[in-house]
């Protein structure tokens, strides 16, 4: 694995899984594979959960870690090519890329859609720039279209908690008050694709993901019936994709209730946090027993040790 920004990088999943198994049940084994390297973590936007666990799984491998928010910390970025820089951008994204490759031997990056430019934002256009002219590999730790460390995380915590072969797995819409990427969702259905599950995604109608990630995934926009027996519920809001960046519902009508939850088969709950209390799911499902989100939040630490180990695996050939 050279670079992870997308689901589509990993080339063999059960592969990727039980190494995140095996860190998992020994996550100091490998205390010396990043031994003198180090990992840049650079957000243009806030977190929690991805900073600390990838900033923890580098740390278990031996690696120390650099990072920085560049939104209000460090030069304006300029990423147009041939831009006359007369403006408020101070530094190009070709220097600065490179510049960080001298300090950095992995560069892992944050950078959410604007949710204004379709076009940019289904381009990558920040993280492709880092990959084009850094010269180490390149992990998203988000970027516009997708969320990949938070997927392995997910399926890794799916692995661990299903108690048929094939378990039905319901992708749901949830209301929430502000405009929200499509990189989680989008993530999480390849990795439902790649993955032994009965996969379905329920949505209010208007709120079709890109068709191009969905390809042949059921969709129903009736979220009863999608919850009907299911394992597992994993919630999630997404702007419109069609009306790109709009809130067309906030329907509170969508929210995860402990009514719908007795529909499935004592599903197990799962968000990728942060979560909204009583707007996406309400406290007596996020506080019950089948709420597996701490679980789900812990794995993102194996997730991404997996993922540096496979990257400086390759570095090192
Ligand atoms: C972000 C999103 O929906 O993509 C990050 C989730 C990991 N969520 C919010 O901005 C609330
Ligand atoms: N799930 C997730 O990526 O959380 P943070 O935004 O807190 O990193």
């Amino acid at each position: 694995m050279k670079h992870f920004t997308s689901v589509n990088h990993i080339d063999d999943l059960d592969e990727l899984l039980l190494l995140a198994k095996q860190i998992k049940s020994n996550p100091y084994a490998n205390k010396t594979a990043g031994e003198n390297k180090t990992l840049g973590l650079l957000f243009f936007n806030p977190s929690l959960r991805t900073r600390l666990s990838t900033q923890k799984a580098a740390a278990n491998l031996g690696m120390n870690c650099i990072t920085m928010n560049l939104n209000n910390e460090g030069w304006s970025l300029e990423f147009e090519d041939g831009a006359v820089m007369d403006g408020d951008k101070a530094e190009h994204i070709k220097e600065a890329a490179q510049v960080i490759s001298q300090y950095c031997d992995i560069i892992a990056i944050r950078s959410f859609p604007s949710l204004t430019d379709k076009e940019k934002d289904e381009e990558e256009h920040v993280i492709n720039a880092f990959v084009q002219y850094a010269s180490v590999p390149v992990i998203s730790l988000e970027g516009a279209t997708e969320h990949p460390l938070q997927a392995v995380a997910d399926i890794l915590t799916i692995q661990e908690y299903k108690t048929t072969q094939k378990p039905k797995v319901v992708l749901t819409w949830a209301p929430h008050p502000k405009a929200l990427p499509h990189a989680v969702p989008n993530s999480f259905i390849k990795m439902m694709q790649l993955a032994n599950v009965d996969f379905v995604i329920t949505h209010p109608e208007g709120y079709e993901l890109n068709p191009e990630v969905t390809k042949n995934s059921t969709v129903t926009h009736n979220q009863e019936e999608a919850f009907k027996d299911a394992d597992f519920i994993y919630a999630k809001n997404w702007s419109n994709y069609n009306d790109y960046g709009q809130i067309l519902s906030q329907d509170a009508a969508w929210m995860v209730t402990p009514e719908k939850m007795a529909l499935t088969k004592q599903a197990k709950f799962m968000h990728c946090l942060p979560v909204r209390r009583n707007q996406v799911v309400s406290d007596a499902v996020l506080d019950g027993a089948d709420s597996i989100v701490i679980s789900q939040a812990n794995n993102r630490t194996y997730a991404a040790q997996a993922v540096l180990t496979k990257i400086l695996a390759h570095e090192s050939q």
